[in-house]
């Protein structure tokens, strides 16, 4: 028996220390590649993200700004970015405060709703609260669909010089200022005491009867439930009677003392803001997709396209950006890269065309090819029961001014 016990405790400590391990590798990842590889290609086309400065210190300001475009190819089975959304900031813990935030120069404090296929250029303002090493992510949270959430950025968080602990002040309406790191913490731990010492205070009761619920348990299957009520004693029920009192009066007491304490308050907003959609920057490109496929040895997705440029300038193709993942054009050299920007794979695009001519029309196979594929766990693409891709591709004409559009399709798995 003693054995057993021993084998089921060794057991338990292996199963939580998987556990811990198993969050570990969660917690590198963050979601650029726990998600779906068809959530991350279908949803929210993620670029231009910029986090600066990377190198700060506790209390200092860091900007996170980019864009993004919301996808014409929005997975069905998944509840729409059209319906609610809110732009926040994916770190693990609170290790930054949220200062501002804005989309297409629209205030973001409340939620808001995007419309497929538009532009959205969004700032968000943070200020560095705790020391350490942080993946920033810029992330979406989708009413119903959980969070969809970009690439991170590598930010370097020390101790202030002062080593002074964070202050956090704001002024209130009525103008006090306040700091919101140890505001109100008294009344938070009073509380929290008063009802810890309640709830022991009723257990000790019920343990001096001697009788808890075992016990009580094992009668009343014995005496049968028509004589439960002969288990109750007077003083059972005048202690019970009390401790219901004490707890009343305790709640209204906390509610009186609450308003006389702060007798201005205002609800948590939750309104909803418009926000003016931008339009995708097309340069008068038309693209079909004649069709598509992934090699799955090969790691590479092949798009055989028909491009018709009816603008008056050529245009170079530069790049496809989807999951997240950045295929540049090594041919056409365009398109920046930020400082601690991840997963660019600098010479994963390959054109049979890199320039079309204006006013012609061409058939072009792009090759977006790069180990990133398996990294970010793309191959599980296949595994996706209505095989579906979409991505950007971002071209620039003579002037060097840059488009970009939505491509997307079906896409077939080629084995060999
Ligand atoms: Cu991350």
């Amino acid at each position: 028996m003693n054995k057993l016990l021993a084998k089921k405790k060794w057991f338990g400590a292996l199963l939580a220390s998987m556990m811990l391990v198993m969050m570990a590798g969660e917690a590198s990842a963050h979601g650029e590649r726990a998600q779906l590889a068809s959530m991350r290609m279908r949803t929210v086309h993620w670029f231009d993200t910029k986090v600066e400065p990377l190198n700060v210190k506790v209390g200092d300001i860091v900007t996170v700004t980019g864009k993004l475009v919301t996808s014409e190819w929005w997975p069905n089975q998944l509840a729409s970015i059209e319906d609610t959304v809110f732009l926040n900031i994916g770190v693990p813990g609170p290790a930054f405060l949220r200062l501002d935030s804005e989309v297409n120069g629209v205030p973001m404090m409340r939620s808001t709703a995007f419309p497929f296929g538009k532009v959205y250029e969004y700032k968000t303002v943070i200020r560095a609260r705790v020391a350490g090493r942080y993946h920033v992510h810029p992330i979406l949270n989708v009413k119903d669909a959980g969070a969809l959430v970009d690439k991170g950025t590598w930010v370097e968080v020390a101790e202030n010089d002062s080593a002074a602990p964070f202050v956090n002040e704001y002024t209130t309406m009525p103008g006090d200022t306040i700091n919101l790191e140890t505001y109100a913490l008294g009344g938070v731990y009073t509380w929290h005491l008063i009802w810890i010492a309640m709830g022991v205070a009723y257990i000790v009761f019920w343990l001096v009867r001697k009788e808890l619920f075992i016990p009580r348990f094992i009668r009343i299957r014995s005496v049968g439930n028509d004589r439960a009520n002969e288990l109750m004693t007077k003083r059972d029920f005048v202690g019970g009677s009390i401790f219901f009192t004490l707890t009343l009066a305790i709640i209204l007491g906390g509610y009186l003392w609450a308003e006389n304490k702060y007798p201005i308050t205002i609800p948590l907003q939750t309104g909803k803001v418009e926000v003016p959609p931008i339009d995708v920057p097309t340069g008068d490109l038309e693209i079909v997709v004649d069709s598509a496929t992934y090699k799955l040895a090969g790691r590479s997705l092949t798009m055989n396209l028909t491009l018709t440029n009816n603008n008056k300038s050529p245009i170079r193709l530069a790049e496809f950006l989807t999951a997240n993942i950045r295929f540049m054009n090594p041919e056409v050299n365009e398109g920046e890269i930020y400082e601690g920007e991840e997963m660019v794979a600098k010479a994963g695009l390959t054109a049979s065309v890199n320039t079309i001519a204006p006013g012609k029309t061409v058939k072009v196979e792009l090759v977006a090819s790069d180990a990133l594929w398996e990294q970010y766990r793309m191959t599980g693409m296949i595994n996706d029961p209505d095989s579906r891709f979409a991505g950007l591709i971002f071209y620039y004409d003579d002037n060097g001014e840059r488009y970009f559009q939505e491509v997307g399709g079906s896409i077939l798995p080629e084995f060999f």
